[in-house]
């Protein structure tokens, strides 16, 4: 059988095409496109648009490839979401998470609600980024949109629906928005009532593994792809990745850092942590695949480093990879700073706010691209330290080794770095786990794999 997954990120997205092969997933790049962030007026948005034209291209090249596709599946980032109202047509461009529209939310909320009541139901990391601040502002605001909306579709859920015309809520991406119940997997209606958000919003869960729609007939015609099914993955970046970790059975506590625009470090568990240790600690319970929970903390990631390898490119001093890794293992820079610092989250310098943070905070300053690096990379690794930490404080035994998937796993320095940091081996790859969990949760939806635990040794296999 042949696959299409489809791979949105922060800054591209991708169309990948995937079949088993005596044991092994073979992939095919088959379209990439860009990403990007468009600040409008007061807001920052994604050019949802754009990207749905992108992805039905991608589609087309698939078709016009003359590839029998069997399954289509979607992942994204998490926590954004569009409304539709009850005719389908859509309320509004999606907002990015990095608008300022949710600033400040979180404290409004926690006056109303008990956080440690709360987070015994949710077990969600408070960000400022989350589904529920972002529904908080609108209604804060009494946005029109809110009013007439009759669907919440999440990034995921939103591609879905136009693909298939089934608007339905997928259990990993909803997991992202501080709105459901980790325990019962279901919204947590609490919460939803306490906020005084509309209930009817919140739409059927559909599970990874399961099919969500069908192709509508006109993109079906369009794309030359036929009736095929659209499925639920972990259509939540983070759970695909996941459920691609090359680990063993009997590997217990199974460590990860899924490594890219954020870096997600935990472990993957039966039940949920909800305990105010597990809370102060800010760690969440995310929904993995095979009805696993994926308990981690969302740290800002490589997009400290993204953005300064975008500026310095705007700015005519374009820098590569190969060439400034080296120099920055071997600069020396007496400099931490606290990467999830909201000085971090959206600057209009990075390079500058780097640089300032570290001249107010008695740090010793960078003086070039190479300490700005390293200062970065070390200040990722000692933020791995200080989370990894927490966590074997919170589990019956520690992690014994580390394995870092996705885009960011290609990072030597990085890798050695965290190795250092942590006291234990780093176990690099797959680069491309996200696209390989969406495809492989795809044969699991199809009978092709039968668990969770034959998925990972084809992806074993296939590295
Ligand atoms: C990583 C990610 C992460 C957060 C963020 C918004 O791509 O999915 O897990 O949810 O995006």
């Amino acid at each position: 059988m042949i696959y299409l997954a489809i791979d949105f990120g922060g800054g591209s997205g991708r169309v990948i095409a995937g079949k088993l092969e005596n044991g092994k997933l073979e992939m095919e790049l088959i379209h990439r496109f860009p990403n990007r962030q468009v600040r409008l007026g007061n807001h920052v948005y994604w050019d949802f648009l754009a990207l749905f034209e992108d992805m039905k291209t991608g589609l087309k090249m698939a078709g016009a490839k003359g590839l029998k596709v069997d399954g289509i599946a979607i992942d994204t980032w998490g926590v954004d979401f569009g409304l539709i109202d009850q005719d389908g047509n859509l309320l509004g461009n999606p907002v990015c998470y990095r608008d300022a529209r949710t600033k400040g939310m979180p404290e409004e909320v926690f006056k109303q609600i008990d956080p440690s009541a709360h987070y015994a139901i949710n077990g969600t990391q408070v960000m400022e980024i989350n589904t529920l601040f972002q529904l908080y502002s609108l209604k804060k605001t009494n946005s029109p949109q809110l009013e007439k909306a009759a669907h919440l579709l999440f990034t995921p859920d939103f591609f879905s629906y136009y693909l298939t015309g089934e608007a339905n809520n997928e259990y990993t991406i909803a997991s992202t928005s501080e709105l459901l119940n980790a325990t019962t997997k279901d919204w947590d209606w609490e919460t939803i009532d306490q906020l005084g958000l509309p209930r009817h919003i919140f739409g059927k869960i559909v599970m990874p593994g399961t099919v969500r729609g069908k192709l509508r007939r006109d993109i079906a015609e369009e794309t030359g792809l036929g009736e095929v099914d659209v499925i639920a993955v972990g259509s939540h970046d983070t759970a695909s990745a996941v459920a691609a970790v090359p680990a063993t059975e009997d590997e217990y506590p199974m460590a990860f850092i899924s490594s890219g625009t954020w870096s997600l470090l935990g472990v993957e568990i039966e039940k949920p942590i909800l305990t105010e240790e597990a809370r102060k600690a800010e760690f969440t319970n995310e929904g993995g695949i095979g009805g696993r929970i994926t308990f981690l903390q969302n740290i800002t990631g490589l997009w400290i480093m993204q953005r300064l390898m975008a500026e310095w490119k705007e700015n005519g001093e374009e820098q590569q990879f190969d060439i400034i890794l080296p120099l920055a293992e071997e600069a020396h820079i007496n400099a931490i700073i606290p990467v999830d610092d909201a000085a971090f989250q959206n600057p209009a310098s990075m390079q500058q706010a780097i640089i300032d943070y570290c001249a107010t905070h008695q740090l010793q300053v960078p003086q070039s691209k190479a300490e700005i690096v390293r200062c970065v990379l070390q200040s990722l690794a000692a933020k791995y330290a200080e989370a990894t930490a927490h966590l074997n404080e919170m589990l019956p035994q520690p992690i014994k080794c580390m394995h870092i998937i996705g885009g960011g796993s290609q990072n030597k320095l990085l890798n050695r770095l965290t190795s250092e940091a942590l006291g234990v081996p780093v176990i690099a790859g797959p680069i491309e786990a996200t696209g390989m969990g969406n495809i492989l949760t795809q044969a699991l939806a199809k009978g092709e794999i039968k668990d969770i635990d034959e998925l990972r040794a084809v992806v074993r296999q296939s590295i």
